[in-house]
């Protein structure tokens, strides 16, 4: 079963970059009625699409409490009833929610990357996941909806839609009502949109020690390699062509650093990319997204939050700036304030952010490009042990990650698994305190390593086990194909 067909493809931007952050954009005008209309009819439309399918999968499974608020939330919509469709929609999203954590750890559902991790009973559990997911999303959309009422929308109400639209992206993805809906409630926000201010005339060095000043500079890091195994192999700018890469790596399914990457991203700017944390806080600072708290999610005090950009910024980001560099050698125990915005579709959720990074151009070439996602943490944050079915390039917009990688020829020696959860791309070692009684092997695996740094785009070829850890606060962008 496949949802019942909220979700669109995933899409990403490959435009080109005049190096500016394009979302520090003059004021926009606010919404029309015509616009509010058609967003209307799109919400309509599907919540009345999805009505009776919805209903009929809820009743099967004893759900008719649920089935019930769905039909009295869209007969409020339908009547023009704001306030009654916001009454009815809200707890209805907030019981779906509760559902779903019963389903998975992770709120998205997914494994570290991205596969599906229902809790164990196999389809009928997935299917069930799915229900709610899709009767969460578009309770959040009605809420956005009915929030936007063009007589009697308010900055709180904008706001209030704003972060139900956020809550709808976070399972859905790229959602295109949702992305409707965001568009409409940023439009009726003209106060924050103006704080989107004009491009900064600063030079390099006076904006460089004014985010120092202000602790929002992402640190680097100069940590080297021990000799302990092989480096990943590094290819200097300018960039391979498609056909070199095509023959040298891709083809042999070979991993490689392509140095230099980012360089014509606007992301990558000194004087007003992302390296500030404070361009997304000035940004972006009202809008909702879901925080990893802690090292691992198997570690008992491993936690989930919503928190909004702002709060994200300001509670984890600039201390974990005023930290520096976190060693590889500080026992896990020891890492503190952990932070991760970890594989999210933020460019969905925030298109704005599509102008500041260019899709590496093997991508398209060597394959299709299935999801682009953002990893935005403190330093510390630790991704297990795994591996993916896609393709990758793991690109360092700020800051400094290790990388450990394992051929897929390891496997054996890596113990697939993970418990009810996986679906056997996650490694049930913890590489950094591996235990040699119940996985001997392991220390016979063999392994690359690097440091990402500041530029860098690794090839991860798909089946390769990875094993990611941040030293510094840290931006990565992710392209799977
Ligand atoms: O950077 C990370 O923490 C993990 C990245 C990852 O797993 C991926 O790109 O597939």
């Amino acid at each position: 079963m496949d949802g019942f067909g909220l979700f669109d493809s995933s899409s990403g931007s490959d435009s080109d970059s005049d190096n500016e952050p394009a979302y520090s954009a003059l004021p926009i005008p606010p919404p029309t009625a015509l616009e509010f209309d058609a967003a209307y009819e799109h919400v309509h439309r599907v919540v009345h699409g999805h009505l009776e399918p919805l209903c009929t999968a809820l009743s099967d499974r004893g759900e008719d409490a649920a089935c019930a608020a769905y039909g009295e939330a869209y007969a409020a919509l339908a009547r023009h009833d704001s306030g009654g469709c916001i009454e009815i929609a809200t707890p209805l999203a907030a019981s779906a929610w509760d559902r779903l954590q019963t389903f998975a750890k992770r709120l998205s559902g997914s494994t570290p990357d991205g596969a599906s991790s229902a809790t164990g009973d196999g389809d009928e559990d997935e299917d069930e996941r799915l229900i709610w997911r899709d009767l969460y999303i578009i309770s959040q959309d009605m809420v956005a909806l009915c929030s936007l009422e063009p007589r009697s929308v308010t900055d709180e109400s904008a706001r209030a839609a704003l972060a139900a639209t956020d809550r709808a992206f976070m399972l859905g993805g790229a959602v295109s009502l949702t992305q409707q809906l965001a568009a409409l409630a940023a439009k009726s926000l003209p106060a924050l949109d103006a704080v989107q201010s004009a491009p900064s005339v600063d030079s390099v060095e006076s904006a460089a020690a004014k985010s120092a000043a202000a602790g929002t500079l992402i640190p680097t890091c100069d940590a080297a390699l021990s000799a302990d195994a092989p480096a990943i192999a590094r290819c200097a700018a300018p960039p391979l062509s498609v056909k070199d890469f095509e023959a040298h790596y891709f083809l042999l399914k070979l991993p490689v650093v392509l140095e230099g990457a980012t360089a014509a991203w606007s992301a990558a700017s000194r004087v007003s990319g992302w390296r500030d944390v404070e361009c997304f806080r000035r940004a972006f600072g009202h809008r909702t997204v879901p925080i990893e708290i802690g090292r691992h999610h198997e570690d008992s005090s491993w936690n989930e939050e919503l928190v909004t950009i702002g709060e994200f910024v300001e509670r984890y980001l600039i201390p974990s700036n005023a930290r520096g560099v976190v060693p590889l050698e500080l026992d896990h125990a020891q890492l503190r304030e952990v932070g991760y915005l970890a594989q999210h579709a933020l460019f969905d959720q925030l298109p704005g952010l599509r102008e500041d990074y260019i899709v590496p151009p093997y991508c398209a070439a060597l394959g299709e490009l299935s999801n682009i996602n953002a990893w935005i943490g403190t330093g510390g944050t630790v991704s297990p042990l795994h591996y993916d079915t896609y393709d990758n390039f793991l690109t360092q917009v700020a800051g400094t990650k290790y990388v450990r990688l394992y051929a897929e020829a390891e496997s054996s020696k890596l113990y697939p698994g993970g418990g009810e959860e996986s679906q056997g791309n996650i490694s049930r070692v913890d590489v950094e305190r591996p235990d040699g009684d119940a996985f001997p092997l392991f220390q016979g695996a063999l392994y690359t390593e690097t440091y990402l740094k500041e530029g860098d785009a690794l090839f991860i070829p798909k089946g390769t086990w990875h094993y990611v850890r941040s030293l510094t606060t840290s931006i990565s962008v992710n392209f799977w194909f």
